[in-house]
Parts: C-alpha cells; structure tokens; sequence
C-alpha cells in the first residue's frame, strides 16, 4: 500500500496535487487540491461592472478570453442589454477559435506525451512512418524524408542533451505501447501544432486586438467596426478573407492531422476505453447562439443535464440548482462550512488551515484545496467537451450525432466507450471538427450582415449608469474549452457589490463535499491501474484528459511538507 504524491501536475496550467491511495497496483482512493489562492473575486468588489470584465479576464492566460465573454454576459443578464448580431458572430467567432487551439495545444503539447514515447520515436523506420501517416490521411507532410528529417532532428536533441521540451519524461516506461513509427508520426505532429496553434490564433490578433487577453469587449457589444468600404475597419472584405482562410487551415489541420492521431493512439489504447469514467453526471449550461442569448432553443451545443452515462435522456439545467460547497475547501461560510450556497449568495473568505505536522499528506478529513467543490442539485458533475458532445448527443444534435458516430464507428467502439479517459481525448478532437467546420457559417454570416449594410456592433443604451436600477444582479454563462463557465454579478448604486465564478476546472477537480462526494477527478482515479508507483503515469493519464487549469479553477502557497515519493513530468 502506497500514498502516491504528484505536486506539482505538470503540462496543466497552475498548481494541482494529486495524492492518490494504490492498493495491490490500483488506486484505491484519490484526493485532488488546487494549492494556490488568487483573489480575483475580492479584487472584483466595489468595481464599476463596465470594466469587470477586464480583471475576469485576468482569471487566466490559458482560456484567455472565456472570463471577459462570461463576464459581459452576466453584466448585459443585470442590466437587460441584447448585443448586435455582429457582436453575437463575433464572440462566436473569438470563443470557437479559443476553443480549437486550446484542444489542439491540449492534445499535442499537453497531453501526447502520456501516450507517446519520444525516445521511441528514434527507433523508428521512418519509410513505415511515412506508410503510416498516408494510410491514415491525406496530410502532405508524409514522405519518408520529412520524417526521416524530424527523427534526426530529435536525434540531435538528444546528442547535445537539448531535451528540455520532453525533459523528465518516463520513457520507457512499460505503460507505453505505441510502435516506434507511430511515435515518431506523434512527435513530428507535437512540432507542427506548435506552427499551427501560433499562426491559426491570429484570429484573436483580428478580433480581439492581441492575444492572450482581448482587448474588443464592450459591455452591449463589441468593439470590433464593421465597415466594407473601410480599409481601417477591423472587420472589412479583405479581414473576412483573412478569417475564412485561417478557419480553412484549421479545418485541414483538425480533420488531417489531430483527429486522425487521436484514432491511431487510441487504437493502441483501448483499455482506456474502459479506464477513467468518472462521475457519469455531465452538465452543460450550452452556448453557441444564433440569435438572442435568451434563446437557447437555437445554442450550437444545448443545454442540459446527463446523468448516470444515460444517453437516452437529457434533463433541463436549472441554474438556481448550482452550489458550491466548501467543507472540504481553505474558505470559511457565513452559516456555517457545510451549507452550501448558490453563487448569488457565494463567499470568498480564504481561511488557510494546511495540512497537519508533519506536513507528509493533504489532511483530507478536514480542508485540502483552494478549490470549492462546485454542485448541481447537490451532485457532483463533469463539465467539458466530453459533456458537450454526450448532452448534444443524447439530444441528437443534427451535426455532433453524425461526428460522434462516425468516429466511434472507426474505433469499433460503442457509445458507452465516451465515459473513459480516450472517450474525452476523442470528444475533445470532435468538438475541434464540428467548430472548425461552424466558423465558417459564422464568418459567411458576418459577411452577409456587412454587405447588407448591417454594420452595427454595440448597443450603447445603457451606457450611463444613471440608467440603471439601483440594483441588479445577473448571471453570465458560457462553454469554455475546458468545460461549463458561470459568472454571477450582484450590482449596487453602480459598483460589483458581489462577483462569483463557477469555472470549469472547478467542478472537476474540486474536493469532496460536504456529504463526503468526491469531485470529478478523485472518482475517475478510482481502480486506475498503477504498474510502478514510482512513476504513476496512468493517474497522469486520467488527470489530463480533463485538461486541468488551476489558474482558473481557484481564481479565488504551497504545502511544504515530505512525501513517500515526490514527482514531476515534464
Ligand atoms: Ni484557465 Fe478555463 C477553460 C475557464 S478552466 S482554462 O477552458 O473558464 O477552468
Ligand atoms: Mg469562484
């Protein structure tokens, strides 16, 4: 029996620790703690609501964006503000975009390499690599000698002892399964995200005016001009056709490149198919509109609630129903540690209590993350792009069924093979097709709207603050990369007299409750096999397929102390 540290997680974003009980080679329980505080809500406080979404936003520099879009929605829900359909196509746009680059870099530079050796990659017969690659796309970079080329490239890196982009790997470890020559086609495509990523997120240079952290949004719109006769307009004829051209490259990257890797390594994994469920509870508050925010009948990805890994059935989502509890959680609760509350009545009051001497473990029976442990109904839920696509297909969404089936088709994998560790690696990948391929409704619509003369981008109506009640609160919703983003605004004589974010990384890697629930991650660690404690690659495994952000996730110091076995990944 072994207590299994891993702090910090690496390739995430922020500070998470795992500890995780393995019996006999499986893990028998898990506790997971974000362990660094933030503050943004406070910081929030006694703001003028036009600007909060610029300290939101701040939240994180991974979602870059996510903040300001939740955050001017909460506001425009208080003050009872419509945005212009350019506005609406817009942040549609920004948020898709988002979305993809962040699965992209998620999957290749984040993620890959709990499923790809590189040192492998050196063994390779580049010819069969290159047989590989074109038996399984039609991706142009696929000849022996590109990937000959990438092989001595990494060989080089070896040689000089240049490794630290795949420094502190377990390779070699026997939990690794691909051949060489699919290692070697991963690697080569780990480099090539890196290009893509960088050159497709200038949407966000266009839209938002730099990246990370737009600088576009305006509370009733955006401040993107439209103008077709205008070279200085943001959005004019030749800025669409920088859009349509950028979308285009992504569309040929997700479907040549990311989608068909995501098929090869899961091929080779498909215990991970049965590995890692989890909750089997999904929420997600939908997003995506095509019309009137309030109209959620016409949201690309619905509404809703599936519980139990039950796909018949989609439960409506009430938003009153959420909670976030902090018995398990560094804050303390007016009322008490174990009521929880509904954000519009949410506290931040951090209260520090550490683990107990000699600082070895978290003190799981008492307070152990910086992270509150956010509810449905009293439920603990998973958010994220497996929730998405299980809720829109259990829906039978007329564009994520056909793409869910299809790709379960080439795994000859059921439906029920979703609720696994690959089962979000492959949701993530299909979420990435199906908005790559939606960009471009979108960017035909702005344009339809530019040459009808439709140019308008922000409504102004409630811009002087004298015309708004004394007090207003109002609720901002949005799908971020990694899951369900809520943002609740409480407005009084003009200033946030109270700001409260339910993000994504919170619902899935926040701790028990206090009945005792465990969080997203602490259940899907359950029964993970661990073949060598020592290197716990399998917890990485499950860990990362949620894409954990704990910039986000606490938004709201380390643990000093010794453990049976500290360790890293790179
Ligand atoms: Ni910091 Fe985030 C996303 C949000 S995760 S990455 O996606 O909101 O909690
Ligand atoms: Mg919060």
């Amino acid at each position: 029996m072994a207590r299994v540290v891993i702090d910090p997680v690496t390739r995430i974003e922020g500070h998470l620790r795992i500890e995780a009980q393995v019996d006999g080679g499986y893990v028998a329980d898990a506790w997971s703690s974000g362990t660094m505080f933030r503050g943004i809500e406070l910081i929030l406080k006694g703001r003028d609501p036009r600007e909060a979404w610029i300290w939101a936003q701040r939240i994180c520099g991974v979602c870059t964006t996510v903040h300001a879009l939740a955050s001017v929605r909460s506001v425009e829900n208080a003050l009872n503000v419509e945005v212009p359909d350019n506005a609406r196509i817009v942040r549609n746009l920004i948020a898709a975009s988002q979305n993809v680059q962040d699965h992209v870099i998620h999957f290749y530079h984040l993620h890959a390499l709990d499923w790809v050796d590189v040192t492998s990659a050196l063994k390779a017969d580049p010819g069969k690599t290159s047989q590989i690659a074109e038996s399984i796309s039609p991706w142009p970079k696929s000849s022996r000698n590109y990937f000959k080329g990438v092989q001595d490239k990494v060989n080089a890196l070896v040689t000089r002892q240049q490794l630290s982009l795949f420094t502190s790997g377990y390779w070699g470890h026997p939990a690794y399964q691909l051949p060489p020559e699919v290692n070697l086609l991963a690697v080569a495509h780990y480099l090539e995200a890196l290009d893509f990523q960088r050159q497709f997120i200038r949407i966000h240079a266009v839209l938002g005016g730099k990246n990370p952290h737009l600088q576009t949004y305006l509370v009733g719109g955006m401040t993107t001009t439209v103008d077709p006769n205008e070279p200085e307009a943001v959005i004019n004829p030749e800025r669409i056709g920088l859009l349509r051209d950028l979308v285009t490259q992504a569309q040929a990257f997700v479907e040549q490149v990311y989608l068909p890797d995501v098929l090869a390594i899961a091929g080779f994994y498909r215990e991970w198919f049965q590995l890692g469920a989890g909750l089997g509870n999904f929420l997600g508050y939908g997003d995506y509109p095509a019309g009137s925010i309030d109209d959620m009948s016409r949201f690309y990805f619905p509404r809703g609630i599936v519980m139990k890994c039950d796909l018949s059935k989609v439960y409506p989502l009430d938003p009153m129903q959420v909670t976030e509890s902090v018995a398990h959680a560094w804050y303390e609760y007016s009322g008490g540690d174990n009521a929880p509350k509904h954000p519009w009545r949410g506290e931040t009051n951090p209260k520090y209590s550490g683990p107990k001497p000699p600082y070895e473990f978290l003190d799981v029976e008492a307070k152990y993350s910086w992270l509150k442990a956010p509810r449905y109904d009293g439920t603990p839920m998973e958010v994220g792009p497996l929730a998405r696509v299980a809720i829109a297909y259990a829906s039978g969404h007329p564009q994520v069924k056909p793409a869910v089936d299809a790709t379960l088709k080439k795994l000859n994998a059921p439906p029920a093979a979703l609720f696994s560790t690959l089962g979000r690696v492959a949701a993530r990948a299909i979420e990435s097709q199906l908005m790559a391929a939606q960009m471009t409704t979108w960017v035909d619509q702005l344009e339809n709207n530019m040459s009808r003369g439709n140019l308008a981008i922000h409504n102004g109506d409630m811009w002087n603050p004298d015309s708004w009640p004394k007090n207003a609160r109002g609720a901002g919703f949005h799908e971020a990369p990694r899951g369900s983003l809520g943002h609740w605004v409480e407005i009084e004589n003009k200033q946030i007299k109270n700001y409260q974010a339910v993000v994504p990384t919170t619902w899935n890697a926040g701790p028990r409750d206090e009945k005792g629930q465990r969080g997203a991650y602490e259940v899907s660690l359950l029964k993970t096999p661990v073949a060598d404690p020592e290197r716990p690659l399998e917890i990485l495994r499950t860990v990362h397929s949620f894409d954990p952000c704990m910039g986000c996730a606490v938004h709201v110091m380390d643990i000093r102390g010794h453990s049976i076995k500290k360790l890293s990944m790179v």
